[in-house]
């Protein structure tokens, strides 16, 4: 999908997943996007010059002196007056999670991308919203300038907003709480992995290698309890909806023409307990994980979910239509 109105990206997301395809072999019914090489999405690289475009939506990042303005005060000084403002950073897949499902919601949302060199998370407005000082924080300019923080919980608001249709969450109590446990398990196992490895193996003062291997090992048991799951209901569905052959097991999985179909981890639709996964899969290729090779069903439930026209605009950081 080539990006709208001529504009250009602005997010600084890894391309990891850049070649992510599935096979075309499968009889797969989904839609053939998918099966596009990533790329022809135009999931972007970071392009500094959108920085300035950036701060002239919400005013001059410095005043005639030189001396940086606080951005966040002007910002809460002057809110807009609908929609939702979306606190983020240019490389937080935390906060491109909020974006992804603001997105498929359709809910009117502009981002605020923080500078952390200049320390903008900790500043004090900031921390009024957010009292963790870390990215993603939302203002909801239709709730009485509500903020909520914490991106999990970010989530659940955004669903429970949208409760009328709620096409991401459920109205079953047992079904959340299931997305529920998902959720939980992303934001406090998942992502935070992630961010150790990333941080023993790229910013840490020294090189410790045992620190590396332990992030990078809880990493891949974290993703083999996903794969486990959606490899499950892989399964599950082949045995349903193909022949015979595949529940007597004379036939290799692999082998079904549901093999490549998407799968989803909880109630048969995509919902927040799947996208809240999506942008840490996308960098996940930095500490040396490929999903391709090593979870071949996350690979393809990752490859479904960014073939999606909205996941595919909020990662390039394009606020809502
Ligand atoms: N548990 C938090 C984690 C947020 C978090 O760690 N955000 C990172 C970016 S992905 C951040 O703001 N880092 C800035 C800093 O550490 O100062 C959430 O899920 O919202």
């Amino acid at each position: 999908m080539a990006l709208q109105n001529g504009k250009k990206p602005v997010s600084n997301l890894s391309s990891a997943l850049a070649s992510i395809h599935i096979s075309r072999d499968s009889q797969n019914n989904g839609d053939p996007a998918l099966y596009n090489d990533y790329n022809q999405h135009n999931i972007p690289h970071y392009d500094h010059s959108i920085n300035q475009q950036q701060y002239s939506d919400y005013g001059p990042p410095q005043n005639q002196l030189n001396i940086p303005v606080d951005r966040i005060a002007e910002y809460r000084n002057n809110p807009p007056t609908e929609g939702i403002s979306l606190f983020s950073h240019r490389s937080a897949p935390n906060g491109f999670k909020v974006a992804v499902v603001l997105a498929e919601l359709g809910i009117k949302f502009r981002t605020f991308f923080l500078d952390f060199k200049k320390n903008e998370q900790r500043s004090p407005y900031y921390i009024s919203m957010n009292p963790n000082a870390r990215v993603p924080a939302i203002i909801d300019h239709d709730n009485g300038d509500h903020a909520v923080w914490e991106s999990g919980a970010i989530l659940i608001y955004l669903c429970q907003r949208s409760a009328r249709e709620n096409p991401l969450y459920s109205d079953d109590f047992i079904e959340q709480s299931s997305i529920n446990s998902w959720l939980f398990y992303q934001a406090s196992g998942h992502a935070p992995m992630i961010g150790q490895a990333l941080h023993f193996r790229y910013f840490h003062p020294e090189m410790i290698p045992s620190a590396v291997e332990r992030y990078t090992s809880e990493v891949r048991r974290i993703y083999a309890v996903v794969e486990m799951r959606l490899a499950e209901i892989r399964e599950q569905m082949i045995m349903e909806m193909d022949d015979e052959r595949f529940s007597l097991g004379t036939s290799a999985l692999s082998e079904s023409r549901y093999f490549d179909d998407p799968i989803w981890l909880v109630g048969n639709r995509i919902t927040v307990a799947d996208l809240c996964f999506v942008t840490w899969n996308h960098v996940v290729d930095r500490i040396g994980i490929n999903l391709k090779v090593e979870y071949p069903e996350v690979y393809k439930w990752t490859a479904h979910m960014l073939s999606r026209p909205q996941v595919i605009r909020a990662l390039s950081g394009l606020e809502s239509n």
